[in-house]
Order: C-alpha cells, then sequence, then structure tokens
C-alpha cells in the first residue's frame, strides 16, 4: 500500500523555499524532521527534494543499482569552475570522472598518503609554535586557524604550494577567490529572476574568481613540467599516471580541474571536524582526559612519527563520533535512476532528488539506542564499530557513498589524528566563555565563533 509523503504546506508559485531558512538551512531541515517524521517532500519553483532521515531510509537509498549521486544546484554551479573534476562529475558517464577516479585512487591510499607525512607534520608543527607564540591570554579564532592548517597542508600535498597562511591575516589571492566563488556559486541558486544585467557585476566578479584559481593553478601545472624536480605528490600522480581502462592520461584541463576540487572539497571538511572534536572534547572533560593520557602513553614528549598514528584507538573513536554527531557535510544528495518505492511505501519519481539527512540518520536511536545523540567515543572504537558496520550498514556516512564517496578520507585521517595529538600533547586547552554552540552553514558546517585559549603543558616538542 503507497503512502503519501508528507509535505508542509507552500506558498503558491515559490511552495516551500520559505521553510528554510537560507542562513542556516539544515536547521530548517532538521526541525522539519521533527516535525514531519522520517520522510518529507519539499516543492520549490520546477523542483521538489525528499529528505529522508532513518537509517532504514537511507541504507536503501546507498543502494547503488538504484540510485546515483545527484549534482544538486550549488554543485551545479560549482561546475563552471571545476567542471566535471572528481567532486562535480555527474558521474562514471563522463569520461574524466573514470580516468580521474582510477588514476588517483593509488594516490589517495593509505601507502602514498605515508609519504605525505613529513609536510602534514611540516605544517601542523607551525600551528603548534603559532599557538605557543600566542600565550594563553589570546582567544583563538579555532575554526579560522584550522582552515589555515587544512589549506596549507593540501596545497603543499598536492602540488608543492606554499600558501603560508598562518601569519598573514589577508588570506593568499586564491583561497581569497575559492571563498568568493563557493560563495557566489550558493548564492546563485537563490536568485530572484531578475533581468540579467542586474547581476552583471556578480556575474563579472564570479568569472574572474574561476580565472585566479585556474591561472593559479595552470601556474603551478606549467613550472612542475618545465622543472625537473621528483617529488611525489598528488600532481606528480596525476602527471604521469595513466588510466589501467582507457590507457589515456589526464588532460591538463582535468588536472587543474582536480587540484583546485582538492583544496575544495578537502579544507573545510577537515577543519570542521578538527574544530568539532575540540569543542566536543571541552565540552566531555573526561573524554578529553582519555585522549590526552592516550597521547601521554603512546608518543610521551618525543616527536610523533607516523607509525604512532596507528597506535591511538581512542582519538579514533572520538574522531568517528564527531563525525557522527557532527558530520561537516550533514546531508548528501541521490536521485533514483527509475521510478522508486522506499521503505516499502513512498514513491519517488525518476530522477527526484533525495537528501540523506545524516544529521538525523546517524542519531537514530533503533541503531544507536536512547543515547543516540550523545557524544560517546568508546562507542566507535574499532570493535564496536566494526560490528556496527556489520549489523548496520550505513547507518555512519560521513564521506557519502559507494564510488562517489571521498576519495580523501585517508589524508583527512592522517592529517586529523596528527593534528590532534600534537595539540594534545603539547597544549591544554579551554573553551573561551560565551561561545553559543550555534553552527555556521557554508557548503558544509562548523563551530561559529568558537575561540578557546591554549596553555603550553611543557615546552613545545
Ligand atoms: Mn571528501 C567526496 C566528506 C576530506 C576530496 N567527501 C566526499 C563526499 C563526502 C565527503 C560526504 C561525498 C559527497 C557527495 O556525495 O556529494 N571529505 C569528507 C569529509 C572529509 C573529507 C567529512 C574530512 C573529514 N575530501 C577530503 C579531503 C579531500 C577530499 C581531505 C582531498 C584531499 N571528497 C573529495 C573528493 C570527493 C569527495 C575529490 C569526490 C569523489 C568522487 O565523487 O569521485
Amino acid at each position: 500500500e503507497l503512502v503519501d509523503i508528507p509535505e508542509p504546506p507552500g506558498w503558491p508559485f515559490v511552495g516551500n523555499i520559505t521553510a528554510l531558512n537560507p542562513d542556516f538551512p539544515l536547521g530548517s531541515m532538521t526541525a522539519l524532521a521533527d516535525q514531519y517524521g522520517e520522510i518529507y517532500r519539499l516543492r520549490f519553483p520546477g523542483r521538489s527534494i525528499v529528505l529522508v532521515s532513518t537509517h532504514a531510509l537511507v541504507h536503501e537509498t546507498c543502494d547503488e543499482k538504484r540510485f546515483k549521486k545527484s549534482v544538486n544546484a550549488a554543485l551545479k554551479e560549482v561546475r563552471h569552475g571545476i567542471h566535471d573534476g572528481l567532486f562535480t562529475a555527474t558521474g562514471p558517464e563522463e569520461e574524466n570522472w573514470g580516468i580521474a577516479h582510477r588514476i588517483l585512487m593509488p594516490a589517495f591510499g593509505p601507502l602514498s598518503i605515508r609519504k605525505m607525512y613529513d609536510e602534514m607534520h611540516d605544517i601542523a608543527s607551525q600551528l603548534a609554535l603559532k599557538w605557543a607564540r600566542y600565550g594563553s591570554d589570546t582567544p583563538i579564532m579555532v575554526t579560522d586557524d584550522f582552515t589555515r592548517l587544512t589549506l596549507d597542508t593540501l596545497a603543499l600535498c598536492s602540488m608543492g604550494y606554499r600558501f603560508n597562511s598562518y601569519y598573514s591575516p589577508i588570506m593568499h589571492p586564491f583561497i581569497e577567490a575559492m571563498g568568493d566563488f563557493l560563495l557566489e556559486a550558493g548564492q546563485r541558486g537563490r536568485r530572484l529572476p531578475l533581468p540579467a544585467f542586474m547581476y552583471q557585476a556578480v556575474d563579472k566578479k564570479f568569472e574572474d574568481d574561476i580565472k585566479v584559481l585556474r591561472d593559479t593553478a595552470r601556474g603551478v601545472l606549467d613550472a612542475r613540467r618545465a622543472g625537473n624536480d621528483d617529488r611525489y605528490d598528488l600532481l606528480s600522480a596525476m602527471l604521469k599516471g595513466r588510466d589501467s581502462k582507457t590507457g589515456k592520461k589526464m588532460t591538463d584541463e582535468s588536472i587543474m580541474d582536480n587540484l583546485i576540487t582538492f583544496l575544495i572539497a578537502g579544507h573545510e571538511t577537515t577543519s570542521g571536524l578538527l574544530s568539532f572534536a575540540f569543542e566536543q572534547l571541552l565540552r566531555h572533560p573526561e573524554a578529553y582526559q582519555k585522549a590526552q593520557r592516550e597521547v601521554d602513553e603512546v608518543v610521551g614528549k618525543g616527536p610523533i612519527t607516523v607509525d604512532h598514528l596507528s597506535k591511538l584507538p581512542y582519538i579514533n573513536g572520538v574522531l568517528r563520533e564527531v563525525l557522527r554527531v557532527n558530520a561537516p557535510i550533514p546531508a548528501f544528495t541521490v536521485l533514483p535512476f527509475e521510478d522508486e518505492i522506499i521503505g516499502g511505501k513512498y514513491k519517488i519519481e525518476k530522477g527526484e532528488t533525495v537528501i540523506n539527512l545524516l544529521a538525523k540518520s546517524q542519531l537514530d536511536p533503533l541503531v544507536f539506542g536512547d543515547d543516540a545523540t550523545e557524544f560517546k567515543p568508546e562507542r566507535m572504537m574499532d570493535e564496536p564499530f566494526d560490528k556496527l558496520m556489520k549489523e548496520f550498514p550505513n547507518s555512519w556516512k560521513p564521506f557519502g557513498n559507494g564510488m562517489r564517496g571521498c576519495i580523501g578520507r585517508p589524508f583527512a585521517w592522517q592529517e586529523a589524528l596528527l593534528v590532534m595529538a600534537m595539540l594534545l600533547q603539547n597544549f591544554n586547552f579551554v573553551m573561551e566563555p560565551g561561545f553559543s554552540g550555534a553552527i555556521k552553514q557554508t557548503l558544509t558546517i562548523k563551530p561559529k565563533d568558537m575561540y578557546m585559549r591554549a596553555i603550553l603543558r611543557d615546552g613545545l616538542t
């Protein structure tokens, strides 16, 4: 028996557009889920979306035989700048996606990422040095400094480029252009239908920002080709790699698309993960103590090596639990190849966008119990985590799904473990009073206006 999917009442012409707070659409989406339940539909001019909030329904839409990634309205705008790069490609029907995917999978494998350890360590120690120099009286804008860290790490490890962001209040022109480009891409989807000339100035700026991104990538690529250095990074993997299936190499355009893609896809997400991790540890002193004790026991006072990182089971649990309760990408979108029925009773039409609301489904009490909303790193340590993945596949999806899942996961994991270990080893942290717990949403989410202070434990190691 089919059941109608609930729909909040809308307005003529604009439908449910006013149901979403433009500054924090996620908040509106979860509130509507609380009101309407496991599934509901929103209608906008010319399209509709279905939002699902339970593990059972998300599990169904993760079936890649029935559903595929949907390049949503914001991602379509991002395509103006990075085309069919890995993140924004529609799927295997775009040949460049497959070529890049096959060439880059090994380059993002754990063994290749290990080779990037020294450069990750370089950027992480610069952050520790900066915070040590601040002294314990200076409130640290946590998310901004983590974003400098993740951007500088990505640029160095992907193409040997140094943004040197830490000591500059003005971001590097590339970073500035990237931020403005992403902001405008998000805003275009909400444009009022005014005559084109009204948007001339913002459109020009959009094109100019894209030019800065591409000119920078082109410059790095040309310089690498002209030089004869033999460094290993993602750029060299792309320049040298040949696709096992088609025998083709990546084109220069595709290499540039993907260089920019890594910076876009990898910086806010990892920065959000680290920021939420410190928020949670500071809210849960017991977890904080355990994490710090683990670093003291495993690493002690000396330098952190890549081998230490595989011996931090509790911090692994912390990071996974943070991604469960505060996924930086709190939803991902798919669409059905054909008309579909999910949950045995809800009909979704071919091509209609389905939003998997991780911010709800990853808190499903049927999977995580009555304490599903609480932060408990123990439940995400290796053994219970492996059990969870077997018992409830697709209950933890912060890296997305299947072949369109995150290619940068080992990169992000190594970086996050290293930074957690280094900061806990060297500092004690306190939350600066006044933090409201609010969230800032762009393409990702992160804590809004969170400041903390860093107190050196001994000297810096
Ligand atoms: Mn990442 C895809 C989350 C770090 C590069 N990433 C995805 C998706 C999610 C995601 C979710 C799927 C999006 C979708 O279905 O539309 N990514 C994360 C998180 C972190 C992260 C939570 C850190 C924590 N990602 C990184 C890093 C890089 C990266 C670091 C690059 C170095 N991610 C990608 C790319 C894709 C992706 C590239 C697209 C892969 C594909 O579709 O082929």
